[in-house]
C-alpha cells in the first residue's frame, strides 16, 4: 500500500502593492523563496504515524505533474491551512473523482470540519496522534470512517508520540528545517488560529525528545538553520533552561516564537545567545496598553505592554533580533494608530518588524464575535485568510482607513532607509554591550 501526503505549502499574498512594499512575516523579505518551502512538520509527524509496512510518499503541492494529471497513490492525505484551503479541496476533489480516497486534516479542517467532509472520504480534527494509526488499520481492512477525532493532549508521551519523518528531507532543497518543542499557548488570545486550536492545554515536549528531533532534522540539510514551529517556546523558564543547555553543544543558530517574559529572566536570555538563537518573533500586538485589553482572558499582554521597550532592549543588547509583531485594526485602533506603530518602532530600536491585519481566521473566538457582531465583509473569506486582507469592519475606522493606514505604514516602515537606520542602531547596542565581539567568534 502507498500513501501519498500532500504539502500545501508556499505564501499567499493577494495585495500585489503590499507585496511589493515587502512584508516581513518572519523575514519573508530576506528569506523569500526559502521560507515558502518550508517543509510540512504536519505532515512528516503523519508520515511517523504510519505503520512501517506501509509506503509513504511526500509531496509539496509543486512537485505534482499538475494541468489534469495526477500522481497515483491508494490513499492520499493533504494538510490544510485556511488560505490554500480551497486549492486543497480542489485537489481532493480531483483525487476523489479518479477513484483516489482522501483524508484531509489539519488546523483549517480542525476548525471547520463540516464543511472540510464535503471534500473527503475522511477528515482527521485535532493532532494525527492517535487518530492516524487508526485510520490506517480501519482503511487497510476496508472499514474507513469518515470521521476521526485526534489527541488534543499528551500528544508528546508514549503510545500517542511519534517523531516526525525527518528523513524524508534528505535531498531535497530545503535549509531550514522546523522542529516542534510544544504545542498550544497559555495566553489564549482570542484571534489565535495556530496549533492552540488543536490542543485542550499547553503540551511541551520532554528536552529529551525535542533535541533528539532537532539533530536528526539538522542532519538532513545542508548549513541548517532551525526554526522551532511552536506558539509560545518559553512559557516554562525551567524547561527552557534544561532545553537550552542541551541545544548549545547542537552548534545550530534558530529563530522561534515566544512572549515578552523571555526579557524578565538575564540568565535565560544568556542562555538563548549562547545556545545560538538569532532572533525571536514576539507578539508586541499593539503600541497600546489599553489596545489590548480584553485580547488575552487574563488581560496578560496588556499587562505587559508598560515594559516592551525596556524587554526589547535587554534582549536585543545580547544579540538576539527581536521581530516585534504588531496587528493593525484591534478594536482599540483608530486613523491616529499607524503613526504611533511607527513612533514606537522608531523608539524601540526593533530590527525587524512584522505587521499584519486582524484577521477573523474561521472558527475561532474572534471570528465567532464579529460574526455574531455582524462585522465580517463576507461569509467566506478563506482565501483572503493571508494577514494582509481585511475581511471585517473595524471598531472604530473604516476598512478604507485601515487598508490606507496599513500601506502608509508598510512604506514608512519596509524601506531600505529605514532598515538600514535600525540596523546601525542595533548594531551600535551590540558594540555598546561588547556583543558583536563575542558573536563574532561565536558560530
Ligand atoms: C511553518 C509555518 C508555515 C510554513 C508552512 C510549511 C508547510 N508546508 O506546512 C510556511 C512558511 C510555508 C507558511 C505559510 C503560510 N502560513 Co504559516 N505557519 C507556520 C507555523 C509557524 C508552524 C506550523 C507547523 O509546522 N506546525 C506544527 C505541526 C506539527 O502542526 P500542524 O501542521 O497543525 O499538524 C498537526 C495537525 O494539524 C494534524 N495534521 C496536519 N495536517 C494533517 C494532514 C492529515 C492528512 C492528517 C491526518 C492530520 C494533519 O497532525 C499534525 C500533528 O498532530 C504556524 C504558526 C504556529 N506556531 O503554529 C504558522 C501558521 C500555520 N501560518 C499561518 C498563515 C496565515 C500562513 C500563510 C497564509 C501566510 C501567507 N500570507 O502566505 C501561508 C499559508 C500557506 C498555505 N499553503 O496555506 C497561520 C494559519 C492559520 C490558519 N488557521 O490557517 C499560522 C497558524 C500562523 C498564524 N499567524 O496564525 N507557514
Amino acid at each position: 500500500m502507498r500513501i501519498g501526503l500532500i504539502a500545501m505549502s508556499g505564501v499567499r499574498v493577494r495585495t500585489k502593492e503590499l507585496a511589493e512594499l515587502g512584508v516581513t512575516l518572519p523575514q519573508f523579505v530576506n528569506r523569500g523563496a526559502v521560507v515558502a518551502s518550508l517543509p510540512s512538520l504536519g505532515l512528516l509527524t503523519v508520515a511517523a504515524l504510519t505503520p512501517d509496512d506501509v509506503e509513504v510518499v511526500y509531496r509539496e503541492i509543486d512537485e505534482l505533474p499538475g494541468e489534469g494529471e495526477l500522481e497515483m497513490f491508494d490513499l492520499v492525505g493533504i494538510s490544510s491551512f485556511s488560505a490554500m484551503i480551497d486549492d486543497a479541496y480542489a485537489l481532493a476533489d480531483s483525487y476523489r473523482a479518479a477513484g483516489v480516497p482522501v483524508v484531509l486534516g489539519g488546523l483549517h479542517v480542525t476548525l471547520m470540519p463540516d464543511e472540510a467532509a464535503g471534500h473527503a472520504d475522511a477528515i482527521v480534527t485535532g493532532g494525527a496522534e492517535g487518530a492516524w494509526p487508526r485510520l490506517v488499520a480501519d482503511f487497510q481492512a476496508g472499514r474507513m470512517k469518515p470521521r476521526y477525532e485526534g489527541m488534543r493532549q499528551d500528544v508528546f508521551r508514549e503510545p500517542w508520540y511519534a517523531k516526525p519523518r525527518f528523513d524524508l528531507l534528505a535531498g531535497r532543497p530545503y535549509n531550514r528545517v522546523t522542529v516542534q518543542t510544544s504545542r498550544g499557548c497559555p495566553l489564549n488570545c482570542e484571534f489565535c488560529a495556530a496549533s492552540l486550536r488543536i490542543t485542550n492545554s499547553f503540551q511541551q515536549k520532554p528536552v529529551e525528545l525535542a533535541i533528539a528531533e532537532i539533530g536528526e532534522a539538522i542532519a538532513q540539510v545542508d548549513r541548517p538553520f532551525l526554526e522551532l514551529a511552536d506558539d509560545n517556546t518559553f512559557v516554562n523558564k525551567k524547561w527552557g533552561k534544561q532545553f537550552l543547555r542541551a541545544l548549545a553543544p547542537m552548534n545550530v543558530m534558530w529563530f522561534t516564537e515566544t512572549d515578552i517574559s523571555v526579557a524578565d529572566d538575564p540568565e535565560l536570555l544568556d542562555m538563548l545567545a549562547d545556545s545560538g538563537c538569532r532572533q525571536i518573533l514576539v507578539g508586541l500586538e499593539s503600541p497600546d496598553a489599553d489596545g489590548l485589553a480584553g485580547m488575552d482572558p487574563h488581560d496578560w499582554k496588556r499587562r505587559h505592554a508598560d515594559h516592551y521597550l525596556e524587554a526589547i532592549e535587554r534582549i536585543q543588547s545580547r544579540g538576539i533580533t527581536v521581530n516585534g509583531c504588531f496587528i493593525l485594526g484591534l478594536d482599540g485602533d483608530t486613523p491616529a494608530t499607524f503613526e504611533r506603530v511607527r513612533d514606537f518602532v522608531t523608539r524601540s530600536g526593533l530590527l525587524e518588524v512584522q505587521l499584519t491585519v486582524q484577521t477573523p481566521f474561521p472558527g475561532t473566538p474572534l471570528y465567532e464575535r464579529l460574526r455574531r457582531e455582524g462585522q465580517l465583509l463576507s461569509d467566506r473569506y478563506w482565501d483572503r485568510c493571508t494577514l494582509f486582507d481585511v475581511n471585517y469592519r473595524p471598531k472604530n475606522m473604516s476598512v478604507e482607513d485601515l487598508e490606507t493606514g496599513m500601506r502608509w505604514l508598510f512604506g514608512e516602515i519596509y524601506n531600505e532607509r529605514e532598515f538600514i537606520r535600525r540596523k546601525r542602531r542595533y548594531m551600535d547596542i551590540l558594540h555598546e554591550n561588547g556583543t558583536a565581539e563575542r558573536l563574532a567568534t561565536a558560530c
